[in-house]
């Protein structure tokens, strides 16, 4: 049985509302709101989140129009164990990705959300991923039964009516559906944050569809973002010769005024939101960094023999602890007003406050949890982010909107490890710096449910996100490589670089040694300078790395000693990082890119000899 909907004037797609109608007849809402994206529309689900309890107001003058919202104490995070590609062949998606044949996934789906809306209202979000109408967006319609994700995707999508203008009448758009969940036996905290403990984040790659089931946190239930921008668009991108990837895009302006931009991969809550808004240090007068993006990058090689890259959001949904003016002053001013934050602390006159904000907590600090503050735990979870959109950035390039995007000169790899990993090495050519992406490690960190500070191979920062087979995604790399060799020696142009870095290095205290933050503006310099043709390396082993005297230490006091504790290369460390680097592979299975087994045993031979 279908229900019969009507739907407003603006929506003209009748295959659109015949999948409204459908899913509508499956979850039984009591309403069914089609939104606008309007400020009327925003304000009101916003009181009606405040009546329900799930946000607070905060202070008018300290946080002009800000919300914060308590998530339930279980749903804080990726849940990567309850993520599935379903693709029809379970080899498709790959040795990294959970899978359940379509059939069986589809089974289950239909028998949770049946029924799951009953009593309440189901909303049609529009949204587009990459400026409105640009040819390189990709539309996403989200239903979904929480009023969180509804402003949330404001901010961080083009959200609203005119996605149905360019949707038309028979435009393409990825159907997403999302909803919180039955509400629990229990009945607890239903109102306030309603989710379920039984949670599936479902995407069916072939079909291209997402279904997300019992959450209501960010990646999880903004279904535009990892969901579509990362796990569906990789698909895409692969079948079309693009590439999807985890990656912040910057742009860095040297004082006789050449600009290159950058793409970097890192893990999540691994400082993407701040190298992305880096504050160039004393020292450093006539430089300028520019933030295009700080998570998502769509790229593609352009007929003029270069790479182009696009941010695909909005706006950003950056970690709260560990943010203040020191180590991300542009991000404090990109807070001043409009921002919704999630499980941060607050004070009784409704200022935020998280961990690393200030020195000391406020007095009268409410916890994330809504109890008194008493110092026996963290009164921010260490996942609280901020939701806001990318044009409050005062550091937001010029070109960020651009449909064709920004070129790029280089891509950087980094990962969390203490110890094995230099500060910096380059790439010796493309296939080593995909095998430098492929193996990347990282300790885990609290932007996904599990143990953390594991080393765990996170290859391109895309282990969560790869929307296939790894070792397929591999070669989709390796064979842009190729075309980009062909285009470059047609036009004269360059290969974009590749760079491995590593800002948390620790001493045999276990402290970090680099300060990180606006200092990785020396190793950014050293970057852009080889780009240019125009900065000292050495060969090694493992890479081409700079001498203290490479890099510029103007107004700096970072010794030879901390450098050469941050840069060692230890032999042994490196034959077992290789070893590792081999388990991986074998576990990525029989689709493993021959190139990058081979090039494992060229760098073990090397390392072996040095
Ligand atoms: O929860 S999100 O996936 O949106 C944030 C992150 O893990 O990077
Ligand atoms: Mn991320």
């Amino acid at each position: 049985m279908t229900t019969t909907i009507t739907a407003p004037q603006f929506v003209r797609h009748q295959a659109l509302i015949d999948w409204v109608a459908n899913i509508a007849s499956l979850t039984k809402p009591a309403n069914i709101e089609w939104c606008d994206g309007s400020e009327e529309e925003y304000d009101r689900l916003i009181n009606l989140m405040i009546e329900n309890g799930t946000m607070i107001k905060l202070n008018e003058e300290k946080h002009p129009n800000s919300y914060l919202a308590f998530s339930d104490p279980s749903d804080v995070a990726r849940v990567e164990d309850r993520t599935f590609i379903c693709s029809k062949q379970q080899i498709d998606a790959g040795a990294t990705n959970n899978w359940k044949a379509p059939d069986e996934m589809r089974a289950i789906l239909n028998e949770k959300f049946d029924g799951c809306m009953a009593g309440r209202t189901m909303y049609v979000v529009p949204f587009s991923m990459g400026p409105l109408g640009s040819h390189i967006a990709h539309i996403g319609v989200e239903i979904t039964d929480s009023p969180y994700v509804v402003v949330s995707m404001r901010k961080m999508a083009r959200m609203g009516k005119a996605v149905y203008d360019v949707l038309g009448t028979d435009g393409e758009f990825v159907p997403c559906v999302h909803s919180v969940g039955k509400p629990l036996s229990d009945g607890k905290k239903d109102v306030a944050w309603p989710c379920n403990d039984d949670k599936y984040i479902v995407h069916f790659p072939e079909t291209r569809e997402i279904w997300s089931y019992g959450s209501g946190y960010g990646g999880n239930a903004l279904l535009g973002k990892k969901c579509l921008a990362l796990r569906i668009a990789s698909v895409m991108g692969r079948e079309q010769g693009w590439l999807a990837e985890h990656m912040l895009i910057l742009g860095v302006t040297n004082p006789e005024g050449k600009k290159h931009y950058i793409a970097a991969a890192f893990p999540s809550a691994c400082g993407k939101t701040n190298f992305a808004m880096l504050i160039p240090p004393a020292g450093y007068e006539g430089w300028k960094v520019e933030t295009v993006g700080d998570d998502i990058a769509w790229i593609k090689p352009s007929a003029d023999g270069k790479l182009y890259a696009i941010n695909p959001e909005a706006g950003f949904f950056g970690v709260a602890p560990g943010t203040n003016t020191k180590t991300n002053s542009n991000c404090m001013s990109m807070l001043g007003s409009d921002v919704l934050y999630t499980n941060v602390a607050v004070t009784e006159d409704g200022e935020v406050w998280w961990e690393g904000k200030t020195k000391e907590p406020p007095a009268n600090l409410i916890n994330w949890k809504r109890q008194q503050h008493d110092g026996s735990e963290k009164a921010s979870h260490a996942n609280a982010r901020f939701t806001v959109s990318a044009a409050q950035c005062p550091s937001i390039d010029p070109q960020w909107e651009n449909p064709e995007g920004v070129p790029i000169s280089a891509f950087i790899f980094g990962g969390r490890r203490a110890d094995t990993v230099p500060l910096v090495s380059e790439a010796f050519d493309w296939v080593d710096g995909v095998y430098k992406a492929a193996t990347m490690g990282s300790e885990t960190t609290a932007a996904a449910t599990g143990q953390q500070g594991v080393v765990r191979r996170d290859p391109f920062a895309m282990l969560p996100f790869a929307g296939y087979n790894m070792a397929d995604y591999f070669t989709n790399w390796l064979e842009m490589g190729d075309k980009l060799n062909k285009l470059t020696a047609q036009h004269g142009t360059t290969m974009p670089k590749m760079f491995k870095v590593n800002w948390f290095r620790r001493d045999e205290h276990g402290d970090f040694v680099w300060p990180g933050f606006g200092q990785n503006m020396r190793v950014l310099e050293w970057i852009i300078n080889r780009c240019e043709g125009n900065a000292n390396a050495v060969h090694t082993p493992i890479g081409l790395v700079p001498t203290y005297d490479d890099i510029n230490w103007a107004e700096s006091n970072f010794s030879q000693q901390q450098f050469d504790l941050v840069t060692s290369q230890d032999k042994n460390s490196w034959i077992q990082e290789l070893n590792d680097h081999k388990a991986l592979f074998e576990k990525l299975g029989e689709r493993m890119p021959q190139a990058l087994i081979d090039h494992q045993a060229k760098l073990l031979d090397a390392v072996q000899k040095s």
